[in-house]
């Protein structure tokens, strides 16, 4: 019984090393590595291509390399039967957690204009509320989404949150559903969206909900780019409706080098990077879901049939 390795090229030995050193008993192999198909049990994959799991005739559960599960789902020949297993953990919730707080604190600070200003020698004192009267909302309560909300309000700011159900997080604001969406946005100074790309929250981040912040609002997106309606996006920051909007992930990726978000004075683009998964900690948490799965032990990250996220 063996597993298959699907990840873009830069990592792609790391990752069948590190896997093949926690789980030494199951032969691991890349996705191009030759090998006998039909031996192939278990699947960890980033992005596979579409119809490619058909190969596998004896394929019995599928690991997504990430929190989300959209790049597995969004294979129209997906065996629909398997099960699929995300990775948490601890490692991915420490990185997002410093990606967000780093970009609401900038933007909180108003860092990008004094930067801006430092060229022109311009000595630009500009006065900021202090974080207790900075808003911040959190779209996604999930392992993700209430770790950055806590680590927010620590910090100091007044942060709130939005899921799909109701949330009771001790300190922080929470909202549930799309009747309760509209107060959450009023009161979104800088907004982050941490939602799993489903099709209800495909293209979420749109003129609509652009009109619903406050003037001057900051956008963050370190989910997924589809959920952004890039057009969208950049009418709101050139008419002054949108301060500012960091991204992490593209409808694109990596971002097409034309693409104007690029250049734009008020984006900053970062590679997606936001919570990288590595071979070291997502290594760990992969082979021990496996091993749970394998002796049949209930598996915390399986993902609820037909939930899509
Ligand atoms: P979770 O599944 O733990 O949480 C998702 C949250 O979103 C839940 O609170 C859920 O509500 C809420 N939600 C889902 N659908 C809706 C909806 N229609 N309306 C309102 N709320 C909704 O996910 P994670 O926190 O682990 O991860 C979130 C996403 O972050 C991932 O799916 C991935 O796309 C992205 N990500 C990006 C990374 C990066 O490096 N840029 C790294 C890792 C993840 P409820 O609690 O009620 O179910
Ligand atoms: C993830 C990601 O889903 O890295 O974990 O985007």
């Amino acid at each position: 019984m063996s597993l298959i390795i699907h990840v873009g090229n830069a990592r792609a030995q790391w990752w069948k090393e590190h896997l093949q050193t926690l789980l030494p008993e199951i032969p691991c192999r890349l996705w191009n590595d030759p090998g006998d198909d039909t031996a192939v049990h278990y699947a960890v994959l980033w992005k596979h291509p579409p119809g490619g799991l058909l190969r596998f005739p004896n394929l019995e559960v599928i690991v997504s390399m990430g929190a989300g599960i959209d790049h597995v789902l969004a294979d129209p020949e997906l065996p629909r039967h398997l099960p699929i297993i995300r990775t948490t953990g601890f490692d991915l919730t420490q990185r997002m957690r410093e990606y967000v707080c780093l970009h609401v604190l900038r933007l909180h600070r108003r860092l990008p204009e004094i930067e801006a200003a430092q060229p022109r020698r311009e000595w630009l004192q500009l006065v900021n509320p202090p974080a207790y009267e900075r808003r911040v909302g959190i779209m996604g309560l999930g392992n993700l989404g209430a770790d950055c909300a806590l680590a927010l309000k620590a910090i100091g700011f007044d942060v709130a949150g939005w899921s799909k159900s109701r949330k009771e997080i001790a300190g922080i604001t929470c909202f549930a559903g799309d009747g309760e969406r509209r107060a959450f946005l009023e009161r979104s100074d800088i907004l982050v969206c941490l939602l799993p790309l489903t099709d209800e929250t495909r293209g979420i981040l749109d003129a609509d909900l652009f009109a619903g912040l406050p003037k001057d609002a900051c956008i963050i997106n370190a989910a997924r780019g589809e959920h952004l309606v890039e057009a969208d996006l950049l009418a709101a920051l050139d008419g002054g409706r949108l301060r500012a909007a960091t991204l992490d992930v593209f409808h694109k990726e990596p971002l097409p080098e034309d693409h104007p978000f690029w250049d734009h004075p008020k984006v900053l683009v970062t590679p997606h990077v936001a919570s990288l998964i590595d071979p070291v900690a997502g290594g760990k948490a992969i082979a021990a879901n496996l091993r749970r799965f394998i002796e049949g032990e209930p598996v915390a990250d399986m993902v609820e049939p037909g939930r899509g996220y």
